[in-house]
């Protein structure tokens, strides 16, 4: 047995980090715009540290990022060398609604969405739109306190309608909200939120979370209303918790690592709050304002399928002082002594994605889709801009194996494997543009200087036989 013929292969990005033009065609800032570059960036991003506008003396990449917002037509045309079969991208909310609040969309960001989905259908390349990927309006933040506000799922759901109708015909899958357990890890990049003065930090997180997920239904709800053929996804920042040792506290400690994630997919994929979190909510005296309405809405209104990222697992003890740790994607994790790590300390573990579709797969019975993966990793161009990168394809041949071996061996169902960064990106936990995990270099460095010239890595030649040959010759 072997991937479905029309298996998704493609590449994966996120609006605030490749797009750029924060200040043209009409666009309001949002809340990655105001993240800098350098040591404060960690304060921000966990919403310990207020910066909602740009502040003297710090970098901002994302106010350039690398220029996508000029170069779309030359990375799609490159995405379509490669025999991209989908494209995952975001689609930036204040393009569409500068504000958030405002009562008509922005002529001009609608259309530029538009001219990117038929050039993407033009080379048959099938968009996977991302309606909120680390993604809120300022003024939304400012005036709202941002997703702490009920108010936000009627913005978001606006919105929301907004695209799906106005691209009805033109886009079929759409996640509604990137990592939706990251606002529990960092708040400001996942919600929006800056915390206040003796603010009960959980309750905030936790009923901010609560307005994501009525939001993501009401808008899985709509897109079947508008158009029947849409597939809606949820979206988890993926990968399992391992036990440090066969203690059985530690392996209980990884049951409820676990949870912290799959508590939104369980609302998301099968309609209603698990009863731990329910328990939870009460023991640690966590008020978190859910309606009857809000019950029904979350219970008539599943995805369609589900989508994850996943770059590596995370090690977990009951007794974690005791070890020594590292970081992941946005979560830390102890040191597993089984696994290498990249430059950044991510554990790399090609069999904990398979561990992951086999989990998800158990657990909902509904279609997969990984939907980021990837090596972020420094890149050196020759002088032709050429980086012969046989560590990321490496990388990808390990995970593609592990993810072939899920469907063919295992019998998961797997829509596609969009990989993450296609085209080199600003890195969304360091805001680094060294951090790189693209088949296409772009020059430009974590300083802000560089031409913005496209040049294909080793990696681009490799990933387009693998799809040419749907993951079945992954030699390089
Ligand atoms: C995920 C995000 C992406 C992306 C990726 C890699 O958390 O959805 O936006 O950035 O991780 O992380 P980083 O950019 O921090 O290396």
């Amino acid at each position: 047995m072997s991937l479905n013929k029309d298996f998704l292969w493609g590449g994966a990005t996120a609006a605030n980090q490749c797009e750029g033009g924060v200040l043209e065609g009409g666009r309001g800032l949002s809340n990655i715009d105001v993240a800098p570059h350098g040591p404060e960036r960690g304060d921000v991003l966990g919403g310990r540290r207020k910066m909602l506008s740009w502040e003297e003396g710090y970098y901002y990449p994302a106010i350039e990022a690398v220029d996508m917002y000029h170069h779309y037509m030359e990375d799609i045309k490159l995405f379509a060398e490669m025999g991209f079969k989908v494209y995952r991208m975001s689609i930036s909310w204040t393009r569409i609604f500068p504000n958030g609040d405002d009562e008509v969309p922005n002529k001009e960001g609608l259309d530029f969405y538009e001219k990117i989905f038929k050039e993407l259908r033009k080379y048959n390349i099938e968009p996977l739109v991302t309606i909120a990927h680390f993604d809120v309006p300022i003024h939304l933040i400012k005036k709202y306190g941002a997703w702490r506000n009920r108010k936000m799922i009627d913005f978001y759901v606006r919105y929301a309608e907004t695209i799906l109708k106005h691209y009805k015909g033109l886009v079929k899958y759409w996640l509604t909200i990137n990592e939706i357990n990251i606002v529990l890890h960092q708040p400001f990049v996942g919600g929006g939120i800056a915390f206040e003065e003796g603010e009960n930090e959980q309750e905030v997180m936790y009923q901010a979370a609560h307005h994501q997920l009525v939001a993501s239904a009401l808008a899985t709800k709509k897109a079947h209303e508008i158009d029947p053929e849409n597939k809606v996804g949820c979206m988890l920042a993926g990968g399992n918790s391992y036990p440090y040792t066969c203690r059985p506290e530690d392996y209980f400690e990884a049951i409820n690592q676990d949870r912290e994630g799959y508590f939104f997919i369980d609302v998301q994929a099968r309609g209603k709050y698990p009863n731990y979190a329910l328990k939870k909510f009460e023991r640690e005296n966590l008020n978190i304002d859910i309606t009857e309405e809000d019950k029904e809405i979350l219970a008539t209104s599943p995805v369609d399928f589900v989508s994850f990222s996943y770059y590596a697992t995370r090690t977990v003890s009951a007794h974690s002082e005791d070890y020594e740790h590292t970081v992941g994607n946005f979560f830390g994790s102890i040191k597993n002594p089984h696994l290498l790590a990249t430059e950044w300390g991510w554990q790399i573990d090609p069999l904990g994605l398979r561990s992951a579709l086999n989990q998800l797969y158990d657990r909902y019975q509904k279609p997969l889709f990984i939907v980021e993966n990837g090596l972020g990793a420094v890149d050196v161009p020759d002088e032709n801009g050429y980086v012969d990168d046989e560590y990321r394809i490496d990388y990808m041949r390990q995970h593609i194996e592990a993810m072939k071996d899920a469907v063919e061996i295992d019998g998961v169902e797997l829509l596609g494997y969009t990989s993450w960064g296609c085209v080199d990106l600003i890195s969304a936990s360091t805001g680094q543009m060294s951090k790189r995990y693209g088949f296409i270099y772009v020059d430009r460095d974590d300083e802000g200087k560089g031409t913005f010239t496209r040049s294909k890595k080793k990696s681009f030649y490799w990933y387009k036989k693998v799809i040419e040959t749907n993951g079945e010759d992954l030699s390089s």
